[in-house]
């Protein structure tokens, strides 16, 4: 049966095309850099908003119109496999992302959930033997559920801690058995709503006790891909453990497990941490922690985690930049942790915000590069920095100096000259390879 039965495969068209269903910019099969936009770009499915979620917001039900809107429970869980597989081949991605609660519904125990995950696991794994789309990453949902009201590795009550643990031992299980290229930790609850009532050290020590017998459990059944961490500093949780790269990467540095962990950057955490998107890739990349990326983006008149379809040229180019001065990926890909808005509520709706996204991510692509082989910012911050190359500036660099001999540079010194740093130049450069490069396209 198909669930999308107006739409054909999703193919490239050229910037030309007035097709709506048809991709613009993002031509799979181009090489960019010597590498196909397909293998640079990565791009992933998030289950949860395509194909869980409703449209619901605190104000209002949900508004989404879907082809399996007649169905309930386990009937429900099957056809959105098939659904999902069928639009994974329209849009002819080659990953997917979820939480354990997004493909199967939750029991009455334990056991129950476990065996409901078991048979829709069993279905997927069937579907992934013929189709080209991979599991990017799994993760377990430990946020929704009352029974996380306090936190889940971070609850006050070892109960819960427990309950955690088996959740994730459940998904570390499952990443093995669909063959997933990272697991995700989000700590959506993991952090306190007032220090009146936290133990923050016993809380964050626990965190870290977790996160080891993962690690542990994950050598225990040959299950060898990279951890992430997902940072966001708030919403669910008014101050969420996991804040930034900054504070993450304090945290598993404290803790003895940079070994084992990288991080997974999502565009609109990064703004409701204060930060561009930008600016946590590369926090990330310099301290060779960048592992993979929610594609998405916020609305800066709101200040909460919109998740909308990254449209953003400008946003998009940046990030490609620290992406591709990352070497690309690795094992991560560029996940549209995204929902269509609540007034888009038709299931073609799902298309052209995929469409949207891997279109304008494209472009940022072919930008980047551009800047990257033309060298436009690296020559620009090598002359800037350049008094580091010689004299007192590389001894500094080799560590050859001291305070006595610094002074004595110091008040040898008739003038200091600093030099422009161009920023309002720096930004029309980077306007023109943006409209280079889309009117190199569209010639
Ligand atoms: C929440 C969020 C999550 C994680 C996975 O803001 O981004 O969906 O990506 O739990
Ligand atoms: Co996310």
């Amino acid at each position: 049966m198909a669930y999308f039965e107006n739409i054909n495969k999703i193919e490239f068209e050229g910037a030309s095309s007035k097709n709506p269903f048809a991709f613009k910019y993002y031509n799979p099969e181009e090489s960019v850099g010597g590498q196909t936009m397909e293998e640079i770009l990565r791009f992933s499915v998030a289950y949860w908003h395509t194909f869980t979620a409703d449209g619901t917001d605190p104000f209002g039900a949900g508004t989404a119109i879907r082809p399996w809107d007649n169905l309930k429970g386990m009937d429900l869980a099957k056809a959105r496999v098939e659904a999902a597989f069928e639009l994974f081949e329209k849009l002819n991605v080659p990953f997917f992302a979820f939480h354990d609660v997004d493909i199967a519904p939750e029991g009455r125990t334990l056991k129950e959930t476990n065996e409901n995950q078991d048979v829709i696991l069993g279905m997927i794994k069937e579907y992934m033997k013929t189709s080209k789309t991979k599991l990017l990453w799994n993760t377990a949902n430990m946020f929704t559920n009352p029974r996380y009201v306090h936190g889940a590795a971070t609850s006050p009550n070892a109960d819960v801690f427990a309950y955690s643990a088996a959740k994730v031992k459940k998904g570390l299980e499952a990443a093995k058995e669909l063959g997933a290229e990272n697991y995700v930790f989000w700590g959506g609850r993991e952090g306190y709503e007032t220090l009146l009532n936290t133990n923050m050290k016993l809380e964050q020590d626990n965190l870290a006790r977790f996160f080891h017998m993962a690690v542990d459990y994950a050598k225990e059944i040959g299950l060898n891909v990279p951890f992430l961490i997902e940072p966001k500093p708030k919403e669910p949780t008014k101050h969420q453990y996991d804040f930034d790269v900054a504070t993450g990467l304090a945290f598993l540095q404290k803790y003895d497990l940079t070994d084992y962990f990288k991080f997974n950057i999502e565009a609109n955490h990064a703004t409701l941490a204060g930060h561009t998107f930008e600016h946590e890739l590369r926090t990330a990349r310099i301290n060779g922690m960048l592992g993979s990326v929610d594609a998405n983006q916020g609305d800066t008149l709101l200040g909460w985690d919109t998740d909308e379809f990254p449209t953003d040229i400008y946003s998009n180019t940046l990030a490609m930049y620290e992406i591709l001065k990352n070497g690309g990926l690795g094992k991560g890909g560029l996940n549209f942790d995204a929902k269509v808005r609540r007034g888009s509520f038709e299931a073609d709706d799902l298309f052209h915000a995929h469409i949207a996204g891997m279109d304008a991510f494209a472009i940022g692509l072919k930008v980047a590069n551009k800047l990257i082989e033309d060298k436009v910012l690296d020559s620009f911050i090598e002359d800037r920095y350049s008094s580091y190359n010689e004299g007192i500036g590389l001894a500094i660099v080799e560590g050859r100096t001291s305070f006595r001999e610094l002074e004595n540079h110091a008040l040898q010194l008739t003038e200091i000259r600093n030099t422009s740093g161009r920023t309002e130049r720096l930004k029309a450069v980077i306007n023109q390879y943006i409209l280079e490069t889309l009117s190199s396209v569209t010639a």
